[in-house]
This record gives C-alpha cells, sequence and structure tokens, in this order.
C-alpha cells in the first residue's frame, strides 16, 4: 500500500527562514503526494491539543508559545510507510543532534526551533488524530501522482 497518511508542519522558525520551498521539495524528491496543506496561525487551543502529550513537560508553556509565535504550514503527506519515512527525513528532535542530510540537521541548530513536525511513528494512530486535528475530510485531494508508478516497484 502506497497510501499512508501522515501529518507535517513547518514551524513559525521554518516559515520566518523561508524554508516551507526547501522543505516540500525534500518530500516531493522521496517520491511522497501531498494530499493536504493549509498555511495557518495556530492558536492556544489548538497548540494545547495538539501538544496534549507534552502537557507536564517542563517545555511545555514554552512549546505552546513558540508553535503559536507566528504562521505554520500543515500538510497531509501519502505514501508507503509515509509515517516514518517523514520521521527519518527530519531527523532527531534536537537539531544539533540531528545527522546531517536530515532536516533538522541540515537547516537547524537548536532544540526548540527545530523546523518541522511530524507525526510519532511509535504512537499508534498519532497520524490519523493530527490529520483530524488540523483538516476536515473535505480539504484533502484523492489524486494521482504521475511519478508514483516510477517510485514503487
Ligand atoms: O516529535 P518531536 O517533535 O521530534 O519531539 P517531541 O518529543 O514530540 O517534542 C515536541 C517538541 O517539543 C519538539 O519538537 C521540541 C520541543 N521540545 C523541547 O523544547 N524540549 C525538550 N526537552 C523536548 C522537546
Ligand atoms: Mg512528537
Amino acid at each position: 500500500h502506497h497510501d499512508e497518511r501522515t501529518f507535517v508542519m513547518v514551524k513559525p522558525d521554518g516559515v520566518q527562514r523561508g524554508l516551507i520551498g526547501d522543505i516540500v521539495g525534500r518530500l516531493e524528491d522521496k517520491g511522497l503526494k501531498m494530499v493536504g496543506g493549509k498555511f495557518m496561525q495556530i492558536d492556544e487551543e489548538l497548540a494545547h491539543e495538539h501538544y496534549a502529550e507534552h502537557e507536564d513537560k517542563p517545555f511545555f508553556e514554552g512549546l505552546v508559545e513558540f508553535i503559536t509565535s507566528g504562521p505554520v504550514f500543515a500538510m497531509v503527506w501519502e505514501g508507503a510507510d509515509a509515517t516514518r519515512q517523514v520521521r527519518q527525513m527530519m531527523g532527531a528532535t534536537d537539531a544539533q543532534e540531528a545527522a546531517p542530510g536530515t532536516i533538522r540537521g541540515d537547516y537547524g541548530n537548536d532544540l526548540g526551533h527545530n523546523l518541522i513536525h511530524g507525526s510519532d511513528h511509535e504512537d499508534e494512530g498519532a497520524n490519523e488524530r493530527e490529520i483530524e486535528l488540523f483538516f476536515d475530510e473535505d480539504e484533502l485531494v484523492d489524486w494521482d501522482l504521475a511519478t508514483t508508478q516510477w517510485v514503487y516497484e
């Protein structure tokens, strides 16, 4: 199946630094297919819901402040094993530790300002939950990407 969907977001630092195009380009180059995209501002309530798992962590307040500090580009991408593939392309959470060649490793140099969010592949159903939180069903586009037959056997 090439149809696993995952939630991806260019965070406010990535938007401010003009990296939307680069990040989208990397996912396109991988052969993944965008099926939804929304340039938007996250409010306090959505931030709390999205990062609910981190509610009790000491960095939570700063995380909410950062993610609501400017516009983000929220997306849904589709492909084989998409959630884990995107996580691999993102690199480690701390951009200082992320390997060169990953998005965080190539563009970031900080733990909090790490440019991109992707659903956690180790958290069962996180992808579907996050997609539902950010997108209505009618905002997702069912379409055939012409190159898919050349990306997958
Ligand atoms: O999924 P991922 O973004 O890689 O990391 P999470 O552990 O889910 O943490 C979410 C977010 O919180 C992370 O991208 C940066 C920030 N954060 C932080 O500021 N300080 C930490 N010690 C851990 C995470
Ligand atoms: Mg996470």
